[in-house]
This record gives structure tokens, sequence and C-alpha cells, in this order.
């Protein structure tokens, strides 16, 4: 039976907002994976999004849409990334599939059964945005420290679960178990900032918003997003589902990989829940550097282009794999600069790879018709070659395994620097001046695929279009393995190689440097609808006929504002009193980006009276006020053109 590898990324927020960094985990995962598959693992990567919560939910709000409308657009687009960047990923789990959602409660219950989740009430600083609790010791200056934007005091009756019970346990896994949380310095932040000061149990319920999986014993409360998120992890593979098959087979996971804002979910909280339903432990949990853009993981300093398809469209998906590969040193911050991406695709790609391929291919379609010659005369210098192409294998798994990803690249380079500087001792443009020096001529030519070959197989986990390129030129189909395929002197002799046209375009980085300006500005402004580009246009969405009795279910009346106040824990948000004849409500209103409370009271609006109530940030809104949106953004209330009876029907 073949050993098994069980590869995870973290799930993605369906926030539309992806850019290179957001690609970085899934690429690395993606090259690990396929690395595993041709060492002959069976392999299990796993992917997805992360669907629920408060953010996701006032995201599709903002945008007037039906939240679950609102993830499917976004899972699609995420998807289609994944699949222009050859993303191999085995399972896309979704946190709304019916499968998971149920194994969640389940999985709620049993802790509740046990005794490690009970109810009680929260007070705590809360960050919306992250949606995480804090205690007022774990503030940074009294703001969020994951994010540093403002928290509020909030209180709430909420269920619990037992962290603080695992903490010696915790203590214990990373102070004695170093392969569990990696790199090293992960593991001082974790036992030093967050592990030796104290556990305290986690809230693990939310009542503020309903997009989520409800605790199943009590409806009132949503299961904290976090658990539901890390659950993934066992529910793709069937955990409390109807066929457990895949968990019984690859849990538990070899590599959790992410990006560092997030380990503390993953060497902490995500340990104690599996300790508390007694499975085992993820072998590794690593937490690898931030790609950044001028100062921070997501800004757009000037003139970068950091959208993946714009790049990859523009100068091949690999140059895209491979700069997040090579420049990156792995577990590390590393930059994202034009000027680094274009150096790197013509001093390696272009010029390394590109034109050992090239020179040798057309160098055997020259002087042997394209017919690979056969290994005859050896020479001395051939030795280093060779020796250098066997030994690479073991080098790159070595590396690979330990995660040095760079390093194995720069490895499988060395040996095309060197093939490079072979065709420059071995001059076979001299020795094809003479027939009889055809024989040698063969040999430096058939060395020269060799390490084509070996170097193209190596390189298909890292860059697949590129090997599966290289392959084909030399005359082999696909290679699916490593066994067997990374010795020198596989090929006979007689194989078809075709003349290779440029693997990689070479770039004159001044002009490019200048055009890569451009699309970044355009694309700047078609985000930010400036210098006279056009803002994107939306989507119109073509809503279905509706008959008059559909119409008619609406109970639209006029209403009075008679109060106002902001809500705290949210910025976009107006709590309003609005009176109609008799009758007055609490609406809420995400209007606070174009008005102020004093604009509104005694203002008259048109209110949705027959809306299902729901809660934003803990405040229940008892129907909906009807408003539109200019040109530039700002949101407009519709009101009656002349003043009209309090609480009198709109038809
Ligand atoms: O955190 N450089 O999802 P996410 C490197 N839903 N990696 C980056 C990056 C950058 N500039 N920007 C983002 C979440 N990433 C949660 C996870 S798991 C149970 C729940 C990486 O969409 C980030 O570090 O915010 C993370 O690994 C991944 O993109 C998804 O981030």
């Amino acid at each position: 039976m073949n050993p098994k590898f069980y590869i995870t990324t973290p799930i993605y927020y369906p926030s539309g907002k992806w850019h290179l960094g957001t690609c970085y985990t899934t690429v690395v995962c993606d090259a690990l994976a396929r690395f595993k598959r041709m060492q002959g693992y069976d392999v299990f990567y796993l992917t997805g999004t992360d669907e629920h919560g408060q953010k996701i939910e006032k995201a599709a709000l903002s945008q007037g849409v039906d939240v679950k409308e609102y993830v499917d657009k976004q899972v699609d687009s995420l998807k289609k990334i994944w699949d222009l960047l050859g993303i191999s990923y085995d399972k896309f789990i979704r946190t709304t599939d019916d499968y998971h959602e149920k194994a969640v409660r389940k999985i709620f219950k049993i802790l509740y059964d046990k005794g490690d989740i009970y109810k009680s009430e929260y007070e705590g600083w809360y960050c919306t945005p992250c949606e995480s609790f804090w205690t007022k010791t774990q503030l940074v200056d009294g703001k969020c420290p994951d994010c540093g934007r403002e928290v509020e005091l909030t209180k709430e009756s909420s269920y619990f679960f037992r962290l603080s019970k695992y903490q010696d346990r915790l203590i214990d896994l990373i102070e004695n178990n170093p392969e569990f949380l990696q790199p090293k310095s992960r593991r001082k932040e974790m036992i030093n900032n967050f592990l030796k000061v104290g556990l305290q149990d986690l809230a693990v319920s939310r009542t503020s918003f309903k997009w989520g999986v409800k605790v199943p014993f009590d409806e009132e409360h949503i299961i904290y997003v976090w658990i539901d998120a890390l659950t993934n992890y066992i529910t793709a593979l069937g955990y409390m589902g109807d066929d457990d098959s895949l968990f019984k087979k690859f849990w538990p996971a070899d590599v959790h990989m992410m990006g560092k804002e997030i380990i503390r979910f993953h060497s902490i909280i995500w340990p104690a829940l599996l300790m508390a339903l007694d499975i085992p432990l993820p072998k590794k949990v690593y937490g690898h550097g931030w790609l950044l853009f001028g100062n921070d993981k997501i800004s757009k300093s000037k003139g970068n282009i950091i959208d993946p398809v714009i790049l990859s469209n523009r100068y091949k998906v690999d140059s895209v794999r491979y700069y997040l590969l090579r420049e990156i040193p792995f577990g590390q911050d590393g930059a994202f600069t034009n000027y680094a991406f274009l150096s790197r695709i013509n001093a390696d790609l272009c010029n390394s790879l590109g034109n050992l391929l090239s020179r040798s291919t057309a160098m055997v379609n020259q002087y042997f018709d394209g017919i690979l010659p056969q290994p005859s005369i050896e020479e001395d210098i051939d030795k280093e070659l060779k020796d250098m192409a066997n030994a690479l294998y073991e080098k790159v798994v070595d590396l690979n395994d330990n995660l040095l990803i760079p390093e194995a690249l720069s490895e499988i380079w060395n040996l095309i620097n060197r093939a490079n500087k072979y065709i420059d001792e071995t001059t076979p443009w001299i020795l094809a001046r003479d027939k009889q020096n055809y024989g040698r001529l063969g040999a430096v030519l058939y060395n020269l695929i060799e390490c084509l070959r070996i170097a193209g197989t190596l390189l298909l986990p890292y860059l697949p279009q590129t090997g599966s390129r290289i392959l084909q030129d030399i005359g082999i189909g696909e290679v699916k393995t490593f066994e067997g395929n990374t010795k020198f002197g596989l090929l006979k002799g007689g194989e078809r190689i075709i003349k290779s046209q440029p693997l990689f375009p070479r770039i004159n980085i001044d002009k490019e440097l200048v055009e890569m300006d451009k699309i970044a500005e355009q694309e700047l402004a078609k985000e930010n609808g400036i210098n006279g580009a056009q803002k994107e246009e939306p989507e119109k969405e073509v809503k279905p006929v509706i008959q008059y009795e559909d119409f008619a279910k609406l109970d639209l009346r006029v209403g009075e504002v008679t109060a106002c106040e902001k809500i705290k824990r949210s910025q976009k948000l107006l709590k309003l009193t609005v009176k109609m004849g008799e009758e007055q409500r609490t609406i809420v209103s995400g209007i606070a980006s174009s008005y102020a409370c004093e604009d509104l009271v005694g203002k008259q609006v048109i209110v949705v009276a027959n809306l299902a109530p729901i809660k934003f940030c803990g405040v229940e809104s008892q129907g909906m006020i009807l408003c539109g949106e200019d040109e530039s953004g700002n949101i407009v209330i519709i009101k009656p053109e002349s003043l009209l009876p309090s609480g009198s029907l709109v038809r």
C-alpha cells in the first residue's frame, strides 16, 4: 500500500479581494502535493471556503444580495483562479455544504454532552472585523491585537469551550514535539504570548448574527466561525458524515499550511478541540510568512500589479508560481515588486532554462535532423555533469521534505546552469565543423538532453506546464512518477527532439516596467472609478417578472424618524426609531457613511414593514427603509415627494 499524505490550505474567506499573496498558501501546497504524488504517495489535498459569519453576512447585505447567492458567486470566481494557477486540489470544501454543517452540529453536541462546552455569560472585548473576543490583557494599546482596530466591551450569553483545561497538554505538545508547530519562531510566540499567559475558556457561540451553523439544541446561538472553520479539515474527510473511509485513511493531516496570522487558531484551539474529541493531532502546522506589497500584506503599493489573473495571463502561470515559490524565503516574509518579478523571469526562466532548452534542441535538429544520438564517446568533463544530475533527486527530496522550497528550486537551477556552462566548455558548434567529431558531438548533446529530462521531471511539481513542455519537446510523453525517471541514462537515443520555441519571452525590463505601471494605474482607477476611467459596471441583475400578488405581499408604509443613534460596534449602521402612525419600530440601517443622525430625525422614509426581523450587532431590526445609491456611491433615502400621513400605505 502506498504511504498517504494529507495536506490542507486554510479555507478562504469569500471576500473577492484575492491577490497574489492569497495564492501563496495554495501554490505552495500544490507544489508539495504534486511532489508527493510523484513520489508515489496517496495524496489528499484539501482547500475550500470559509463562508459563514458576520463579515460575510454584512458584505452581502451591503451589496443588497442574498448571502448564499453572494458566496456562490465568490466561490465560482475563486475556483477560476485556482484552475488558472493549476491548483490540483482533491477536494474543495465549502462550510455551507450540507454535510459539513451537519457534522459541525454533531461535533458541538458531542463536546457539550462531554461537558467540554457549557453555557455562561460572556463579557469581553469584541473585534467585529476579526470576529474575535479578547481579554483586556490581550489587547494592544486597547485595540485588537490581530488587526489593530477598535474593540467594544460586549456582554452576551454564550457557550464556552473549556480551552483552559487543555493548557498543560498544549504546552507539552508545543514544547516537546518540535515537529508539530513550525517554523521554530512560531513556537516561542505561542508559548510566551498565549499559553504561558494562561488560556481562558473560549466563547464558541454568537447571537449577534444569523449567517452560520446553529447550535443544535439552542437555535438562537450560532456556532463560532472558527469552530465551524477549523473542523473542515475532518468533515471534508467524512468525519461525522455518512462515509468516513477517507477520514480513516488520511487523518491525521500531515501538514496544515497557512499564513502566520492564523497560527494561533491552528496550534492552540484546533489541537484542543481534537484532544476533546479524542482524535489524533495533525503532524505539522506550518505558519509561512507574508508576501508584502510595500509595507503590508494586502495594500497595493503604487505601480505593483498584484492581480494573479493579470500576471498569469501576461507572463504565463509558471512565472507567477516560480516567483512565489522561489523568491520568498519559506517561513519568512518576502516582498513583491514588478522589477524583482520581471528579473526572475528573464534571468532564470528565459535565460538559464529557456536558453538551455532552445540551444540543446536546436543543435540536435541542426546536426542530427532532430533525432537524439546515442551516447558514445565519453570524456572526463562529462562526469561532473552526470554526477550532479544523478545526485539531484535526493537533494531535492531532502529540501522539499524540509519545506525548503526555494532551496529545492535553486538546486534544480544549479544543474541547469551547470549544463549551460557545459555547452560553453564543450563548444559543440566547433565540434560540428568536423564530421570526425560527430561521435563526441552526439555524446555532448545526449548529455544535455538528459540533464533537461531530469530537470524537467523535477520541475513538474513546481512548474507543471514548463516541466511538461520540456519533456514533450525532448520526445517524452507524460511523466507521472519520479520512480525510474531521475537517473542519468534513461534515453536510449533515437528519440525525436522538437526544435523548441522559446519557453518564456525575453522581457525588455525598462519598457515592461512602464507598461506594468500603466496596467496598475488602470486597475486602481477601475477600482476607484477615478481618472476618467469607468468604474467597473456592476453586473445588472435581471430579476424575474413577478405577479401583482407577489408585489402586494410587501407592506410598504410611510414612517417618520423620531430618534437615531450610531451602533457602536459598526462603522456603517445606524439604529433608527421610526414612527408609523401609532406604531413605533426600531430599524437598523446601513447608511452611516452617507447620513449623520441629526440629518435624519424628522425625515419621512418608506418602510418595508413586514420584513422578518433580523439582528445586526446585537440590535434587532424590525423592518427596512428604502434607499438608492447615487453615481458616487452615496446612499440616498427614498422619501415621499410631499409629506404624507404617518403610517399610510405605499402602493
Ligand atoms: O484566514 N501573503 O482566510 P483568508 C501570504 N478563513 N499569504 C497570504 C497573504 C499574503 N499577502 N494574504 C493572505 C482565513 N494570505 C480563514 C482561515 S482556516 C480554518 C480559516 C493567506 O482568506 C493567509 O495567510 O483570510 C491564509 O493562509 C490564506 O491566505 C487564506 O486567508
